[in-house]
């Protein structure tokens, strides 16, 4: 099988590269380094370390015994795209090269306009590419469960049945998104649809959670690390959490800490998406899965980020609750469905406090690193500050 992987020098594109190469799978991957590129330009750098992608792909040869055809260039670019398609002629196609940082697409004017086309413009492009290079390739497109903002309802995994003015009908679930970001994945999940609608395209829309973790089982054994990000604008929150009590500074639930989100290891991510590959939906089918393991509040973490820093190293964390940078409900109710993916086969990997000892052991060795980046981790992107021209 011919599995495109498009992203795949980000934080889960590399991850997922190598749980596949132990697939047996032919890989080929495309990266443009926008992630590398602009992390640089905040001031920041992944915590752990991220060879040049020559040496990585040497590496992972070197490792595998197999290795990733590689392209680079933008997915945004259709000419790109439609050549790399000819070439890889992929069964499977995972998207994961949107810009992913929150914060970053509400620093300002620029940055939204760079998210919204960079996000929305690729996934037009990659549907007309599946249309008309290779029709019966299965899309696996990395959506968010930030889609779906925190209703005061239960939230569906995707559609809904509602009973309106004595008549019925199913429904995609109402979106309400909380950043430029975020709202982009909802926009390419109604272009997703309207795709699948037009020319019967095979797709998988996986609406994740928030990831967290260092390692996957084949990262532990081939110390291929992938790129781990604490600053403010690309690190998100436990990774962040984890980060601060290791360099000293104060662990930071936003506001109240009572937000809640659906929160999954990096172990987790890779397996469903592994899964999603495995186990496809039907041929000319759309379907939406709500990827993550448990949902918890902000304070939940951070308390236990404490608790379990102070079992580890025999020091406290200080937990500050800031201004929050953001405008979203504090406290809210929260209850997401995520069946499919367990009636698919996904069995969570691991136990909350065990991942995150994994996480600050591994900080704990690169610690330098995280002090390099003290200056960049305190919240400074405000979203009603964001600037215009
Ligand atoms: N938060 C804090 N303190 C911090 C950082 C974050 O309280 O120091 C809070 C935020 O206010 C928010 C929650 O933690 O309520 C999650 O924030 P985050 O930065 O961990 O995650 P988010 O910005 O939502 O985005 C991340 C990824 C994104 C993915 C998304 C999944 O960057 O690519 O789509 O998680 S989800 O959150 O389910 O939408």
């Amino acid at each position: 099988m011919r599995v495109l992987i498009l992203g795949v020098d980000g934080y889960i594109g590399w991850a997922l590269a190598q749980r596949l190469a132990t697939r047996g799978l032919d890989l080929y991957g495309v990266d443009n380094f926008f992630t590398r590129r602009r992390v640089k330009e905040v001031g920041s750098d992944s915590v752990l370390p991220v060879p040049s992608i020559g040496r990585r792909l040497q590496l992972f040869r070197g490792f595998y015994g197999r290795g990733i055809k590689f392209f680079r260039g933008n997915v945004a670019d259709p000419e790109f795209l439609y050549s790399v398609f000819k070439e890889a002629k992929p069964d499977v196609v995972y998207h994961l090269a949107e810009q992913r940082s929150a914060p970053y697409s509400m620093i300002g004017l620029k940055q939204a306009n760079e998210t919204m086309v960079t996000n929305l413009v690729s996934t037009i492009n990659l549907v007309y590419a599946a249309k008309d290079v290779n029709p019966n390739v299965h899309i696996i497109k990395l959506g968010t469960m930030g889609e779906y903002g925190t209703p005061n309802i239960d939230i569906t995994e995707g559609f809904f049945d509602i009973e309106f003015r004595g008549r019925k009908d199913t429904l995609p679930f109402p979106r309400s998104a909380g950043s430029w970001y975020h709202w982009t994945k909802v926009h390419d999940s109604n272009n997703l649809m309207f795709a699948n609608r037009l020319w019967k395209l095979k797709i998988t829309d996986v609406m994740q959670g928030v990831v967290y973790g260092t390692e996957i089982k084949e990262i532990e054994k081939s110390r291929l690390f992938t790129r781990f990000d604490i600053d403010e604008v690309w690190g998100t929150a436990l990774n962040r959490f984890a980060a601060q009590a290791v360099v000293g500074l104060p662990i930071t639930p936003y506001g109240k800490g009572e937000q809640k989100r659906g929160f999954l290891s990096l172990e987790d991510s890779i397996s469903c998406l592994t899964i999603a590959l495995e186990k496809p939906p039907k041929d000319g089918e759309y379907r939406v899965l709500n990827q993550f393991d448990q949902y918890y509040s902000v304070n939940y973490l951070a308390d236990t980020v404490r608790e379990v820093f102070r079992e580890l190293t025999g020091k406290d964390a200080r937990i500050k609750h800031v201004e929050n940078p953001r405008v979203e409900a504090e406290d809210h109710y929260y209850n997401p469905d995520h069946k499919k993916l367990y009636e698919l086969g996904y069995k969570p990997s691991g136990e909350l406090k065990k991942d995150i000892k994994k996480i600050i052991e591994d900080l704990l060795e690169y610690e330098e690193k995280c002090k390099e980046l003290k200056s960049v981790i305190m919240p400074r992107t405000y979203w009603r500050k964001s600037s215009g021209l």
